[in-house]
């Protein structure tokens, strides 16, 4: 996340920067240039917002297997997907589940070599766990909590290690996973959802000594779905959003916010509800979608058996006053969205939304583009590919522009990219700003 956020961090900054004033023109809300800038720009040089729709699909994997090829139940699919560069080509590698990719590199339709992490594990989290040149990654077998470490950097083989405990759900696995540095912390915090809420560790100095680990709850909810992180409250400290329900069983359809008490992880984060949607709350993202400096959130639904398109994208807005009520955006009405992301993906400075069904028979997959206050048009950019906790928006290419990464469930042996031809060939200009050249 943090990649991808420093990207968006960038690509806006450039945005505003270099090409604000043509974009000016065209569209309303955005917020005027830097005068003196355009000085540096060749005169030919025009940059309009990225084009959404040229994605090219590639199967990147048609064999994966599922956890219940190896363990109870049988039913159960793997949920974990993060990124890494594990050799430094540039191009960004894939853990998901019990699998490591490797890049192929060039126009990425090439062979994705697969590793596997020699232990039924649900790898979801790449970090920095001991400061060697070794990838680290983060793995849930629960209760048990892996530390698989590379033993190359090709990624060709791993070493694993129990490192602590997190209460198995009815799923076996948790379907939230984040991983971030607080300010002021030098090694990250690991927060896993699990049966109860959210269970959070900081990176132990000495991460060997398995006993220097300790998964805490700091967050009591009866989901074990997807969660977000925001200062919602604007006091400095990274707070979270997740779903809940009033009781074990029932359908979590409340959305929450836990205070952060100062990244304290040695008690419960006091949590408020702050809105409520038709069905299970699946995954949340945050960003600040209508730009007035405070973060929003992103939720899409799940339903299961999910034979009818009822399920929701909504977008919900922070008031930025505890005693305003949060406005909530009803975006788009299908089949289960159990896949969502958000980023600049049109690379206008503001935050577009992605999502998928999981369930029906068409699989669309839509962008939804943000007019820069928070109002959202919707595109179908693809279809035919289920995923499942999928559309990871990562540039994968590092061409300049967001792909996108699906893991399945009901077709669980695929591995979907969409790689974006939105750019296609970086070139650099002028001190050494990439600009970037559309064909
Ligand atoms: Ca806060
Ligand atoms: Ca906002
Ligand atoms: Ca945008
Ligand atoms: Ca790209």
């Amino acid at each position: 996340m943090k990649g991808k956020l420093s990207a968006i961090i960038i690509l806006v900054f450039l945005n505003t920067l270099v090409f604000g004033q043509q974009k000016n023109n065209k569209k309303k809300n955005l917020p005027p240039p830097p005068t003196g800038n355009d000085k540096f720009l060749p005169p030919d040089v025009v940059r309009n917002p990225l084009s959404i729709l040229k994605w090219h699909y590639i199967e990147a994997d048609s064999s994966r297997t599922m956890w219940g090829n190896y363990d109870k139940p049988e039913w159960l699919r793997y949920y974990g997907t993060d990124f890494v560069d594990i050799n430094g080509d540039k191009f960004k590698d894939i853990v998901a589940g019990r699998y490591f990719y490797k890049n192929p590199g060039k126009e990425m339709t090439g062979t994705w070599v697969r590793s596997d992490f020699g232990v039924n594990v649900d790898a979801c989290l790449v970090l920095d766990v001991d400061s060697d040149k070794y990838v680290d990654v983060i793995g849930m077998a629960y209760p048990n909590v892996y530390w698989l470490e590379a033993q190359d950097n090709l990624g060709l083989k791993w070493t694993a290690k129990i490192i602590g405990q997190v209460p198995k759900t009815d799923h076996v696995n948790g379907q939230g996973f984040r991983v971030l540095t607080f300010k002021g912390l030098v090694n990250p915090t690991i927060f896993l959802s699990g049966e109860g809420g959210i269970y959070a560790t900081h990176v132990p100095k000495n991460p060997n000594g398995t006993e220097n680990w300790n998964f805490k709850k700091i967050v009591s909810s009866f989901s074990d779905e997807g969660f977000g992180f925001g200062d919602f409250d604007g006091d400095g400290d990274l707070d979270i959003a997740f779903g809940n329900s009033d009781k074990k069983g029932d359908m979590p359809n409340k959305l929450y916010i836990a205070n952060n008490p100062r990244n304290n992880l040695e008690e419960e984060w006091k949590a408020y509800q702050i809105g409520i949607t038709e069905n299970n709350i699946d995954r949340v993202e945050v960003a600040d979608f209508d730009k007035d400096g405070k973060p929003d959130i992103a939720i899409s639904e799940e339903l299961y058996p999910g034979l009818e398109p009822k399920a929701n994208l909504y977008t919900f807005t922070n008031s930025g006053d505890k005693n305003v009520k949060w406005g909530r955006r009803d975006l788009w009405k299908g089949f289960s969205n159990n896949n969502l992301d958000v980023a600049d993906i049109d690379d206008d400075g503001d935050v577009d939304i992605v999502t998928s069904e999981h369930k029906g028979h068409a699989y669309p997959v839509l962008i939804f583009s943000n007019d820069g206050a928070g109002g959202f048009t919707s595109t179908e950019i693809a279809k035919g590919h289920e995923s499942h906790l999928g559309n990871h928006l990562i540039d994968l290419d590092n061409d300049g522009d967001l792909d996108m990464v699906s893991t399945a469930w009901d077709f669980h042996k695929f591995l979907h990219i969409w790689r974006n031809d939105a750019i296609l060939k970086p070139s650099v200009v002028n001190k050494g700003q990439v600009i970037k050249s559309k064909k």
